[in-house]
């Protein structure tokens, strides 16, 4: 067996929590991401048929049925996961039509995994149902993206609107748009069904006064989405009080769907 501290996804994961603490994303012990991890690369490091323990899960999700899992730990502070990755990340595998993850790693000191379980695991189920090579989700507390909604509609085709008007990448890198959820009791079963609806149909999905999911191919692509996100909800923020006499039209998003191959969602453009 290798040494699992070495584990190339093990180490994406380290230096992403780092890189995302750094940009005040994740304060105290703010955000969570899950990684689903190719069972056979696990097996390179860990004996996949060894079982720490059966965590119950309190949900169903018969479609991730043995699939395997890198998630952060409940509690867990983001600036520390590098430092102490074994305490602070499980790897489980998901068993019993969802209802039971069994740790496979990690979680180290009686640990769990995060109190979003479940708007992850139905992300992923969500995400995967549309798109089969999904493997992140990820959540965080971005400032620019939580100021916007107190102070812009969460109307999910205007608030797109607005962020693609922020700056020219926006309908290129989402053109699906962006769900919103109005404000919800986070951590339960509720918010997880209603994150992952909209996941069927976006990448990212925005909970209101809260922060923001992302769901990507790999750990840099969901960061990425968010990353562009969060810099268009700081430049509405800077001209929102403004008068504005320049900006990208509608027009203008028609030919950056020619030039890049996009679609924007359908009845977003005018
Ligand atoms: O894990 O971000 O939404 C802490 C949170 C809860
Ligand atoms: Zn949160």
């Amino acid at each position: 067996m290798k040494d699992i501290l070495t584990a190339p996804f093990l180490r994406e994961m380290m230096r992403m929590t780092s890189n995302m603490y750094a940009h005040g994303w994740d304060e105290r012990n703010g955000g969570n991401i899950s990684l689903l991890l190719d069972e056979d690369e696990v097996s390179e490091y860990l004996d996949t048929q060894c079982v720490i323990k059966d965590i119950p899960t309190g949900f169903e999700a018969e479609e991730l049925e043995g699939k395997c899992f890198l998630v952060t730990a409940t509690g867990s502070y983001f600036k520390n996961i590098e430092y102490d990755p074994a305490k602070n990340l499980g790897i489980v595998k998901i068993a019993d039509k969802g209802k039971t993850a069994k740790l496979l790693w990690g979680y180290r000191n009686g640990g769990s995994f995060t109190s979003e379980f479940p708007a992850h695991m139905m992300s992923h189920a969500a995400r995967l149902s549309v798109d089969p090579a999904n493997r992140v989700i990820l959540h965080c507390h971005p400032d620019n993206i939580l100021a916007m909604t107190y102070v812009h509609s969460l109307d999910e085709r205007e608030f797109t609107r607005t962020l693609w008007r922020m700056e020219t990448e926006c309908v290129v890198v989402f053109p699906e748009g962006i769900g919103v959820l109005p404000w919800m009791v986070c951590g339960t079963n509720e918010i997880g069904q209603a994150t992952a609806e909209k996941m069927k149909t976006s990448r990212l999905v925005v909970w209101a006064q809260h922060g923001i999911y992302g769901a990507g191919k790999d750990l840099d692509d969901a960061f990425g989405l968010i990353e562009t996100v969060e810099k268009a909800a700081g430049i509405y923020l800077k001209i929102a009080h403004l008068p504005i006499l320049n900006t990208i039209t509608d027009e203008d998003m028609r030919l950056l769907e020619k030039r890049f191959g996009v679609k924007a969602r359908e009845g977003y453009l005018d």
